[in-house]
């Protein structure tokens, strides 16, 4: 059994005071904050073990030449890929996206063809495929979800047929927690011969999630969304396809000779890692794998569900609370609005009790227009918030809407 208050004290950020108050972290969906170990490998990089990769001869290149390669093959485990050179690290999940995007699309779309993705992606899950779109004469097409927020997979069947070349989905909606049936989909979508992207930014936090057996083409999330640094994250695609797709970017580490006659790239993943990648962050982030790991998702899980259902139970007994997102499979995220009042104004003044929520958007332009709101606040719960934390936003909301 986990002690999770005893989790709180591997993250040193809970134990400031944020405005006098101590601070509550319901921010995660966001960006994490960041565990102990995870800090600690940044700052003995940093302190002591500085170097580039992949082309000293001299100690430290190749001890951190080694410590990376090492998180390739942890992450390769974590996500349960084939071989660790369909792991790409990328600066995160919106340049995998764009990695796919680009690189795919130059190989794979012509004029004429679709690409499918659904109302409630991220932008990072839209724009991309609109730039590639637009330069290849292909058509994005939106998939529907009805009013709880779940994606409608009778419209989806109907939308696939053999032009649609690429379908890619959010695992776990940012803003709703809806949590799709993914595996499900990426089935139907190879029946007519389309590749599948998962956007597994909200999921790899939360759930296990296992290439191999999902079957997925391509999959993309974010080193600080799991307790790891920012400038990091992961691409993983199946050997054979990324084989076949031409580089993103150019530079040092992805060719393999340079001529003005003609120029040669590299294999993979180097193929894929243009420049001088984010070493420290790299490393770092087979500690923030191995901490998640050292907890297990079934323990993860279970705690989660637990805080979305106490917290869903509590908030609707505010009147004039309006859930927006109620998916029957759903994960630890609850947005919200309170009648007309802004989700900034509540916002800040959470932010005023020591709260950290997010108001805004949340990067999901269309999904706001789909439920007729501009903004909402945001709510994400992670493996370091309790009931307490639950108790705690209740009473700060409460406490606000008397001011405003
Ligand atoms: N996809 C999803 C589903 C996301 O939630 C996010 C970030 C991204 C892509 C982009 O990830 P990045 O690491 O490349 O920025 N989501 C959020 C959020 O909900 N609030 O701030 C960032």
């Amino acid at each position: 059994m986990t002690d999770w208050n005893q989790i709180k004290n591997d993250f040193p950020a809970l134990k400031q005071k944020v405005n006098g108050k101590d601070l509550i972290y319901l921010d995660s969906a966001a960006s994490a904050l960041k565990a102990k170990p995870v800090i600690d490998a940044l700052h003995l990089h940093y302190e002591k073990e500085t170097a580039n990769v992949h082309r000293g001869v001299h100690y430290l290149s190749e001890q951190g030449t080694r410590k990376y390669e090492e998180t390739r093959k942890t992450v390769q485990k974590f996500i349960n890929a084939k071989k660790d050179l369909e792991v790409i690290f990328t600066k995160g999940t919106t340049d995998s996206l764009n990695l796919v995007a680009f690189s795919f699309g130059e190989k794979f779309i012509s004029a004429g063809d679709e690409i499918l993705i659904s109302t409630m992606e991220h932008h990072s899950n839209i724009v991309p495929w609109q730039l590639m779109a637009s330069r290849k004469g292909a058509k994005v097409i939106e998939v529907p979800i009805d009013d709880n927020g779940d994606i409608d997979l009778n419209a989806y069947k109907n939308l696939l047929n053999d032009k649609v070349k690429l379908v890619s989905f959010c695992h776990i909606s940012n803003t709703l927690g809806t949590i799709n049936p993914i595996k499900e989909m990426i089935k139907m979508a190879h029946e007519v011969g389309a590749k599948f992207c998962v956007d597994a930014a909200q999921s790899v936090p939360h759930m296990k999630v296992d290439v191999q057996d999902l079957d997925c083409d391509f999959l993309a999330f974010s080193g600080h969304k799991i307790y790891g640094p920012t400038g990091v994250g992961i691409l993983y695609g199946k050997e054979d396809l990324l084989n076949q797709m031409p580089p993103y970017q150019g530079g040092g580490a992805m060719i393999e000779k340079v001529s003005f006659t003609e120029t040669t790239f590299n294999h993979l993943p180097e193929k894929f890692e243009a420049g001088t990648p984010a070493i420290a962050e790299v490393i770092a982030l087979k500690d923030a794998v191995d901490y998640i790991q050292s907890i297990g998702f079934d323990e993860i899980e279970k705690n989660e569900h637990e805080l979305l259902t106490y917290a869903t139970e509590k908030l609707l007994t505010i009147d004039g609370l309006r859930i927006i997102g109620t998916a029957k499979h759903k994960t630890s995220v609850i947005s919200f609005v309170i009648k007309d009042i802004h989700p900034h104004d509540l916002g800040t003044l959470l932010d005023q009790q020591g709260i950290a929520v997010r108001t805004g958007h949340h990067c999901t332009q269309p999904l706001m227009e789909r439920f007729n709101v501009n903004a909402t606040v945001r709510a994400s719960f992670s493996i370091y918030n309790t009931k307490e934390d639950v108790d705690a936003l209740m009473a700060a909301i409460i406490k606000s809407l008397k001011l405003l």
